[in-house]
């Protein structure tokens, strides 16, 4: 039998018919029958372009339903969806066509010329663009193409999207996730938060990454919920639509931001059953000022691009600031000795591990890294440290790994210092995360300069323009005599985040 997720997507859908699935503010819509018959077209439009099942295609477009549209056409086709980040610059997008070898990349109208003579340099044979507006070749490739109704049949360890991840080497990962991972991580939210048909998701995440794309577009799928996709987070907006919502799924900036604004009331949340948060830690401050405002208790939970959501607080009963609740249905954890590897008592600090049908399968051409990650006995090792308190809450109370998250989106320290120490005139570089308002950290550097150069703030930073995504390139740049170092000679961040922590407060 076929585990195509598609599959599983495509009963929901056809029972909701004519039911909003994707509608927008500016009056677009898409009911379920759209959506089938819509992804049908593409899927036809991905076929007459070449692509085969197991190939990857690579997009870097505008948020808009359309895209959506064409993540269920990929599945449908039994391709790999290869979504990336709009802020990737052209030599970041060059290193993932690079060892992703898609067989199409789907980019924006505005940058096709560059995208095609990045695609002819990395060998990616075809290149279609996409735009925010329903434009571009994709659209007018899939009015002419033949729809293909039937889908492509998966088993449940096939591949049905990777998704990039950055590393500590400063090479970025591609997680390899499968049709089960998918299908059972949408299937335990939607009973974990109790999502249905009634529901109307307030969507204003990007969606080339785990949180907007898969937790929010795949419950909603599974549940035949609607969805009301913004283009971003504007507080204005996000006013506007929370009495027409039933839930809301953010970063913890989002919170923050709508906490600090005077419009966060009972009255204005009256209609949402549910507020979601996730990919960087929620204070518990903000969590207890929400519930005060609004008497919603945000629901906190954790996840990562490898492992789609682990961990949450309870739909009903006690969602407690600063943890993440317990694990979801099917999902083992343990919390061991960062040496030993072994178990370490309750109550104590230490790597969490987790197992289960969400767990990736390991990362795209990259055996040596899968095996020091996914261990022989299926569980990851996230890199995260936890802990499990007195009432059996897991709470994440720091990081193993070098890994600054500003506003949900993960930097790799090492990824931003090489690029900082190419550059003319710089000896080394240290890259660190610093406690900021509306960031969560903010990515800060401190630079060692060859005697004798003359660089300022403003150089490093115009040096990183272009080469790095802007909410990778530091808000701050410092420059010090040396950098700390212990006796082995590594770098003590711990110091320079002590010396320079009141940077952003
Ligand atoms: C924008 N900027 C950022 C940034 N976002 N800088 C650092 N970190 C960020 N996250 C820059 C902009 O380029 C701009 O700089 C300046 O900050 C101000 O922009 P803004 O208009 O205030 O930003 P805004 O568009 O409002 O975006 C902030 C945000 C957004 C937090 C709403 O970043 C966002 O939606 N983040 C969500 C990320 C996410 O989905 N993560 C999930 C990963 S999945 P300038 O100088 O250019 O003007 C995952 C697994 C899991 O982690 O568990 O979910
Ligand atoms: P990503 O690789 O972008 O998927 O990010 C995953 C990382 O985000 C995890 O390893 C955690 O460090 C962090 N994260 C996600 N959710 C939470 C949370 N609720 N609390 C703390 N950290 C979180």
């Amino acid at each position: 039998m076929s585990r195509n997720l598609f599959e599983t997507f495509a009963s929901r859908m056809q029972e909701r018919g004519d039911a909003d699935f994707i509608t927008t503010r500016e009056g677009r819509r898409y009911s379920y029958a759209d959506a089938l018959a819509e992804s049908a077209r593409l899927a036809g439009a991905l076929s007459a372009l070449g692509v085969s099942p197991g190939d990857r295609v690579a997009v870097q477009v505008d948020k808009s339903p359309e895209v959506i549209l064409l993540y269920l056409a990929c599945l449908r086709v039994g391709s790999v969806y290869l979504p990336l980040n709009t802020g990737y610059t052209g030599d970041e997008i060059r290193y993932f066509l690079g060892d992703a070898e898609p067989a199409l990349f789907v980019c924006r109208p505005q940058v096709h010329e560059a995208a095609s003579a990045i695609a002819a340099e990395t060998g990616c044979p075809a290149v279609a663009t996409l735009g925010a507006d329903a434009d571009g070749s994709l659209l007018e490739e899939a009015a002419n193409a033949t729809p293909r109704d039937e889908v492509v049949p998966r088993e449940a360890d096939d591949l049905a999207a990777i998704l990039y991840t950055s590393g500590t080497t400063g090479r970025s990962k591609g997680a390899m996730l499968t049709h089960r991972n998918l299908a059972s991580n949408a299937e335990t939210l939607v009973d974990a938060w109790r999502f249905d048909a009634q529901d109307r998701l307030i969507h204003a995440l990007p969606i080339f990454h785990t949180h907007g794309l898969f937790v929010a577009c795949n419950v909603t799928l599974m549940a035949g919920s609607s969805v009301l996709f913004l283009p971003k987070f504007d507080a204005e907006v996000i006013f506007e639509e929370l009495p027409r919502g039933t839930v809301m799924m953010g970063v913890p900036t989002f919170y923050t931001r709508l906490v600090a604004d005077e419009r966060l009331t009972p009255e204005v949340t009256a209609n949402m059953r549910l507020f979601v948060s996730g990919s960087a830690p929620l204070t518990a401050e903000t969590h207890e000022a929400f519930e005060a405002r609004t008497g919603h208790a945000i629901l906190e939970r954790y996840g990562m691009t490898e492992t789609n959501m682990n961990l949450s607080n309870p739909y009903d009963g006690d969602r407690r600031a600063g943890t993440v609740g317990h694990p979801l249905p099917g999902v083992e954890i343990r919390i061991t000795d960062r040496e030993t590897g072994k178990e370490v008592p309750a109550g104590e600090i230490g790597m969490l591990q987790v197992r289960g049908p969400n767990v990736f399968i390991g990362y795209w051409r990259m055996p040596e890294k899968t095996r020091e990650e996914l261990l022989e006995d299926g569980f990851f090792i996230t890199g995260d440290l936890a802990m499990i308190d007195d009432r059996g809450y897991v709470q994440i109370v720091g990081r193993d790994k070098d890994l600054v998250i500003s506003g949900g989106y993960n930097v790799y320290p090492k990824e931003v210092e090489q690029v900082i120490d190419e550059l003319e005139g710089v000896r080394e570089s240290a890259v660190i995360g610093l406690p900021h308002p509306d960031f969560g950290e903010g990515v800060t550097a401190a630079v060692v300069c060859e005697p004798g150069a003359s660089l300022d703030e403003a150089s490093v930073l115009d040096h990183l323009q272009g080469r790095l995504a802007r909410f990778k390139q530091p808000k701050r740049i410092f420059f010090v005599d040396a950098l700390p170092r212990n006796t082995m000679g590594k770098v003590q961040k711990n110091e320079l985040r002590q010396r320079f922590d009141a940077t952003y407060r």
